[in-house]
């Protein structure tokens, strides 16, 4: 360390610095905040009838994005489907034809990433489903599989397939990758489902059921389906069918699925990588059931998501459950959530504000948890302040699962037309700070497209910054040595007796003499109150895959999984200057961290 002069970085600065975001965080009204969204349509203007949107941002390369959807009209393809790849971080978007061999009806499209960046799109796939007596019959559920980030696609892989037959009737998918590397099951692709005995029959001898199918191979493979529901919902697609089933994963593994039916919203886990399942529980009630109207709106549901927070801080391995009903006289958007792998539930929050809300609906929403920084981030059409069947959108962001921010997608609003099918779903992801949604709309031709909104955010905040700015001139990893003054009580399981004025006074101190050049690894060995030398290789959120949160075998120290301070100060130190990250129950919870850059 001898001969390394600390350079001066005014502490005035860093203060100045949080104090700045802290202004904005309460100097911004929640609905004013424009101007910084990436928006671009994704199905092309000569396109039409594009609906049904599910999207996703690649771990290993936020500005690639991928979506898929329903899609008409395309001059140079028939496919029902499409994909559409953005290298850009969203600004444009390439349609690509999802493989249809057999020449089949092909919908509800769900697209994910693997840990690795290899990016599954899923659908259903069905030929004479509709026809009394159709010459030829098939139905079932396939996914195909992207190697270069969404521009080719291989064969199409059956998740379960019925070939002259349109019985059993496999309907609306969804995925997930266990994406976490410390998991024993890390790499299992899981797909669940809903299991019509004969799709429309009022026969109560046909049931409903939930369906689950794992791979363990990347997608080459599917194990043998299984049944997890236990009781089964009716076949008339409606409130007594079940239906709407997502799954997650937990850090450890687990596999979390909740579906949505005549007795509410159901739950079941397996915890040994989709072989087995439990016995479902009610979480929650749907009032007025998953099916319900909105105004110019062809048809409507409130279905379940789910999601898990897979990042270091405070809510890690909570599981989130978001849906929509009319308790309250109109369409709201709910969040319920579980610290403990489903064995007991948070009170119901509802996410959009209810101050504003005129009784107007809010209607189709989808949830992503940023894996680095634990956001929630949900996104809904939202008519609290339209008239009639005017329509915007809002995204909710939310870092403790309890209270949200608003930010309205910037787009003109968009009056609906209920002769129009207008899908199922819409789409968002979140990684590293970046915010994805991917929503159907009425454009200025009266044809429904499918467009995208890209919205950057400090990780850890609500500030949205500008698209692709997020580490602007910050380096990719960095060598940092401290210095941790803590205060009785701040350490957990060490013995500091000071108290937190002395800790201050002593903290700012020690800044003082290293500002002024004294050799800072003396005074480590001296004063901290973590271990000599206290030297921390860390990742910025950019450089580092969210797959990998903890310590990576060479002992590189993702961002994420610090306190928030110490990358804050961190990374804006050039090689040689000191700074501190001041005590601060938030963003330094330790104490003072007085840090030094050496690499
Ligand atoms: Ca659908
Ligand atoms: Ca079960
Ligand atoms: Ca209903
Ligand atoms: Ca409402």
């Amino acid at each position: 360390m001898k001969g390394i002069v600390a350079k001066k970085v005014w502490p005035g600065f860093l203060h100045g610095w949080v104090r700045f975001f802290l202004f904005l965080l309460i100097a911004s009204p929640p609905t004013a905040i424009f101007g910084q969204q990436v928006i671009s349509p994704v199905s092309p203007e000569s396109a039409a009838s594009a609906a049904e949107v599910s999207i996703a941002i690649n771990p290993v390369n936020i500005n690639n994005i991928v979506a898929g959807s329903l899609m008409q009209g395309y001059p140079d393809s028939s496919a029902p489907d499409f994909s559409f790849w953005s290298k850009d971080g969203g600004k444009t978007f390439s349609p690509v034809p999802v493989p249809n061999p057999d020449d089949r009806t092909q919908g509800d499209d769900v697209i994910l990433f693997a840990g690795g960046g290899m990016c599954v799109h899923a659908f259903i796939t069905f030929t004479g489903l509709w026809d009394q007596a159709p010459k030829r019959a098939s139905n079932g559920i396939a996914i195909v599989r992207s190697g270069d980030g969404g521009e080719t696609w291989g064969d199409q892989t059956a998740v379960i397939d019925h070939l002259n037959s349109k019985t059993p009737m496999e309907d609306k998918p969804w995925l997930v990758f266990d994406r976490y590397t410390r998991s024993p099951q890390y790499g299992n692709l899981y797909c669940s489902w809903t299991r019509f005995d004969v799709y429309g029959s009022a026969d109560p001898q046909d049931t409903s059921q939930i369906m689950f199918a794992t791979s363990r191979d990347g997608g080459e493979s599917f194990d043998p389906v299984i049944r997890i529901s236990d009781s089964g919902g009716d076949c008339l697609d409606d409130d007594g069918t079940l239906e709407g089933a997502t799954p997650s994963v937990g850090p450890d593994g687990s596999v979390y699925v909740v579906w949505a039916g005549p007795r509410g919203l159901e739950f079941d886990k397996s915890t040994d990588g989709g072989k087995t399942f439990g016995k479902d529980r009610v979480i929650g009630d749907i009032s007025g059931g998953w099916n319900s109207d909105v105004d110019g709106i062809l048809r409507h549901n409130g279905m379940p998501v789910t999601a898990v927070d897979h990042s270091q801080g405070a809510n890690r391995g909570r599981l989130y459950v978001n849906w929509i009903d009319d308790r309250n006289g109109n369409k709201d958007v709910f969040l319920v959530s579980s610290a403990d792998g489903g064995e007991t539930w948070t009170d119901r929050v509802q996410v959009n504000a209810s101050e504003g809300d005129n009784g107007r609906d809010q209607f189709f929403t989808w949830m992503a948890v940023d894996p680095v920084d634990g956001s929630v981030n949900i996104v809904y059409y939202d008519r609290a302040k339209t008239e009639g069947t005017m329509t915007r959108l809002t995204l909710a962001r939310s870092l403790d699962g309890k209270s949200f921010q608003y930010f309205p997608v910037d787009i003109p609003e968009f009056k609906c037309n209920s002769t129009v099918f207008f899908g199922d779903y819409i789409g968002i992801d979140a990684q590293q700070g970046r915010v994805a949604i991917g929503f159907m709309h009425f454009r200025e031709n009266g044809q429904l497209g499918v467009s995208s909104a890209v919205m950057d955010f400090l990780p850890n905040t609500v500030e949205m910054i500008e698209h692709g700015s997020r580490m602007a001139g910050q380096p990719e990893r960095i060598t940092v040595q401290h210095i941790l003054i803590g205060f009785e009580g701040s350490l957990p399981g060490k013995d500091v007796t000071r108290s937190k004025m002395e800790a201050e006074q002593l903290a700012s101190e020690l800044l003082k003499r290293a500002l002024a050049g004294e050799d800072f690894d003396a005074l480590v060995k001296e004063f901290t109150d973590d271990e000599h030398p206290g030297i921390y290789q860390m990742a910025n959120f950019h450089s580092i895959p969210d797959t990998t949160p903890e310590v990576t075998a060479d002992k590189i120290f993702p961002r994420g999984g610090m306190v928030r301070g110490f990358g804050d100060v961190g990374f804006l130190l050039e090689v040689g200057q000191v700074g501190m990250s001041e005590y601060s129950a938030a963003k330094s919870k330790y104490g003072w961290h007085i840090i030094k850059r050496i690499k």
